[in-house]
């Protein structure tokens, strides 16, 4: 592992918790291999951008008692688990056939704010606190960095949906997603695998990701729901309904007589998302500083897609890496 090395962390504004990000990144393990540095904080590696806005959040976040978060490892499907309850949530004012429903007109990533975005972080008290309760927000945070009260066992704890995804598949979307949004970056596939099977990519390492949210579910089954891509995928509708529950608004008879979980699995399916104008054309700027294409979000949405990228070893490799790690703890792919 390189010598850890200090970052210029700006800093803007009333943003004062942010005073401390720059000495606190000269103190952390660094290591390079990505477009940029990434920092070891809290048990994961962060960019410094994300150390600071992490830091940010934790100081300043006022979580309610009936604020939902989708947390998610990156590329595990957040814009999926985001139109999916931007939907559910909100059916009572956005009728799920409509042709003025958000999703038609609306990136799914901007219809639920992220934590612990950069661009957003500086704005966290002003922007989040401004939304009606109850807020629907996500995070790629891991359970254990996320502010308190989020991530606490007790009244004040908010309800958590974690999505997560067989590993393979992750790598694979990770690495077309880097390929399109940073084209000046260029790392072939077998080396971005490697440093992701090492535990080295951005959250990671992702097993102590998937880890942390699974053990909490076990212990508190009713606040954290965890969910696999590869489970939705096979019976959508099922996890339709039972995000519905999870979000106290569970489907009437007469909803479920008119079809309508059937109607959400559709409106948010990968086909129609992936089509439509305002997901397949323009541009922009989610995190901070990088214009990218918003159809970066829609690739291939398919389960399995690893085998067109590992060899065999490659799967094998990564396969084993995970048995050691989720080993004993019930979680399995
Ligand atoms: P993020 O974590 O960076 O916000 P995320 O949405 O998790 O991104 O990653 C995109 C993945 O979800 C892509 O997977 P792929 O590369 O294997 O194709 C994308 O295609 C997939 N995805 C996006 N929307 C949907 C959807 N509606 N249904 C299923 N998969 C989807």
């Amino acid at each position: 592992m390189a010598q850890p090395q200090s970052v210029d962390v700006q800093h803007n504004g009333p943003a004062t918790e942010a005073a401390g990000a720059g000495s606190l990144t000269s103190s952390l393990p660094t290591r390079e291999g990505w477009w940029t540095p990434f920092f070891f904080f809290q048990g994961f590696w962060l960019t410094p951008q994300a150390v600071k806005s992490v830091t940010l959040v934790q100081a300043r976040f006022q979580p309610r008692a009936d604020d939902i978060i989708l947390a998610t490892f990156p590329k595990c499907g957040t814009t999926w688990l985001k139109a999916l309850a931007f939907t559910l949530a909100n059916r009572s004012r956005h009728r799920v056939i409509d042709d003025k429903h958000p999703l038609l007109t609306q990136h799914p990533q901007d219809l639920v704010p992220f934590l612990e975005l950069p661009n957003r972080a500086l704005h966290l008290v002003g922007e989040l606190e401004a939304l009606p309760s109850p807020r629907l927000l996500s995070t790629h945070l891991p359970y254990a960095s996320l502010p308190f009260g989020v991530g606490t066992s007790s009244s004040l704890g908010c309800r958590i949906v974690y999505l997560c995804r067989e590993p393979k598949d992750v790598v694979v979307s990770m690495w077309h997603y880097y390929k399109k949004i940073r084209p000046d970056f260029l790392i072939e596939f077998h080396k971005a695998f490697e440093l992701f099977f090492e535990g080295f990519s951005l959250y990671g390492p992702f097993w102590e990701h998937f880890l942390g949210y699974w053990n909490q579910s076990v212990i508190d089954p009713d606040r954290v729901l965890f969910l696999k891509y590869e489970d939705m995928m096979a019976d959508p509708t099922k996890h339709v309904k039972m995000l519905a529950e999870f979000f106290r608004v569970p489907f009437s008879e007469d909803e479920e007589n008119a079809g309508v979980p059937e109607e959400v699995v559709k409106l948010c399916s990968f086909e129609n998302l992936k089509g439509l104008p305002v997901n397949s054309t323009g541009k922009a700027d989610r995190i901070g500083g990088l214009l990218m294409e918003n159809s970066s979000f829609f690739r291939s949405g398919k389960v399995g897609d690893w085998r067109n990228h590992l060899t065999e070893e490659m799967a094998n490799k990564l396969d084993c890496i995970v048995q050691e790690k989720l080993k004993g703890s019930g979680l399995a792919f």
